[in-house]
């Protein structure tokens, strides 16, 4: 670890780790910040077992980080689609809420502010407002951090802090339609998360508290129910925010406010947290905040950890998803990027927010290659081959670094 990133993660630890020390979370403070043992781009088995609220999580598909981070195996996404609730990706900033705010679903009450008729709702009332399904892909901006050789502090993620979920739900329009409309001069939306925050420390310095553009509006849903359950504990029941095409954090869980207003959060985690920070500054509100998510894509298969493909024609798999813009098409490299094969877009389209599938086969005579995949979305961004450079390692969206070792024998 260099000079810069000792002070940098001194300065970010800084107040927030002694208070929490103070009133015995210190553990949960550490794993935040915990340095990776293995090299960035293996995945380490399975060590850690499954904390009690994501129990019920296949281990077997996950790479336990801490209590709080817990990965997709890249081999557990497979040719599927919708990534099953048992092998989604989990991360909380804070230790999760107690279970029992799932007891009643319905009564779970939400505080609506900066519209003509402010107040709160219950589930149960806004049930009532509307009915709608959208598939998002779910991914935590630090999704690829694993890949910074600048090794910057927090999960290094690798490709497994994502999923492609369909969550139900009121779409928030509807629901500001009911209040009377915006008041004057909304110009953000910002979700408050409902964890009990640890007393004596401010609020403002651990709150889960994130504003995004107001122009979202018209795609944000207020969802009960992922893949067709209702929500689970550790996905943000009993009702989330969800901001499709935008990255994960800005997807509340167990929201208890949303307010619309001019200026956006002043919480940490919005005003310093999460923002594109050159390498070695400091991160400030003047700095572009995770939103929006980049065009992306990613081989899942065949892996090298099951050992060499046999010669002649490969099937080659993966996924791909332009944030808010659907995919127009991928391509697929074995040579660094000196030429590129079109894939095909396989299974069906769930709409530009989802991921789609794709497939291509190569001829491949025996040898090694360096297999990397790119995509292209409907407004003609192309995947980059380089990761910009940032110092917490956010929006990592480099086909190189993203590319699969393969034998072929
Ligand atoms: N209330 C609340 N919402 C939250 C978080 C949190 O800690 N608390 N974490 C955010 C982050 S950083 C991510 S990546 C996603 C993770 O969602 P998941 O755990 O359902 O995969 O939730 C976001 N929403
Ligand atoms: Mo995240």
């Amino acid at each position: 670890m260099s000079h810069n990133d000792l002070i940098a993660r001194r300065r970010m630890l800084g107040g927030a780790a002694t208070a929490l020390g103070a009133i015995g979370l210190s553990g949960w403070a550490q794993a935040q910040t915990s340095t990776p043992t293995a090299p960035a781009a293996a995945v380490p088995p399975a060590a850690k077992p499954l904390p009690a609220y994501a129990a019920w999580k296949n281990p077997a598909a996950m790479v336990v980080h801490s209590a709080t981070t817990i990965e997709t195996r890249r081999s557990a996404f497979g040719t599927g689609l919708i990534t099953p609730a048992q092998q989604l990706y989990i991360r909380n900033n804070l230790p999760a809420p107690n279970a029992s705010i799932l007891e009643q679903r319905e009564a779970w009450t939400i505080s609506l502010e900066g519209v003509k008729q402010p107040r709160s709702m219950t589930l149960a009332e806004l049930k009532t407002l509307g009915l709608e399904t959208v598939a998002t892909v779910l991914q935590c901006s630090g999704n690829g951090r694993g890949f910074f050789p600048s090794k910057p502090s927090g999960t290094p993620w690798t490709v497994g802090a994502a999923g492609c979920v369909l969550w139900t739900g009121v779409p928030l329009r509807n629901v500001v339609a009911a209040l009377g409309g915006l008041a004057d001069d909304a110009k953000f939306i910002t979700g408050t998360g409902g964890e009990k925050l640890p007393e004596g420390i401010d609020p403002l310095s651990v709150v889960v508290e994130r504003s995004v553009p107001i122009k979202a509006l018209d795609d944000c849903l207020l969802a009960w129910d992922m893949n067709g359950e209702p929500l689970s504990l550790a996905h943000g029941g009993p009702l989330r925010l969800i901001v499709p095409g935008y990255q994960g954090v800005n997807n509340i869980k167990y929201i208890k406010r949303l307010a619309f207003g001019s200026s956006e959060s002043k919480a940490k985690i919005m005003a310093h947290g999460y923002r594109i920070t050159p390498p070695g500054a400091q991160s400030g509100p003047e700095q572009e905040s995770v939103w929006e998510m980049n065009v992306k894509s990613w081989i899942n298969g065949p892996l090298p950890e099951a050992g060499a493909v046999k010669a002649g024609l490969v099937q080659l798999h993966g996924v791909a998803f332009g944030g808010s813009k659907a995919i127009a098409r991928v391509e697929v490299s074995t040579d660094d990027g000196k030429t590129w094969h079109p894939a095909r877009l396989t299974g069906p389209d769930l709409g530009r927010f989802a991921w789609r599938q794709f497939a291509v086969a190569l001829k491949l005579p025996a040898g090694n290659y360096q297999v990397a995949s790119r995509a292209v979305d409907s407004a003609g961004n192309v995947q980059p081959a380089e990761r910009l450079e940032n110092a917490h390692g956010y929006n990592n969206n480099s086909w190189r670094d993203h590319a699969i070792q393969l034998t072929v024998a």
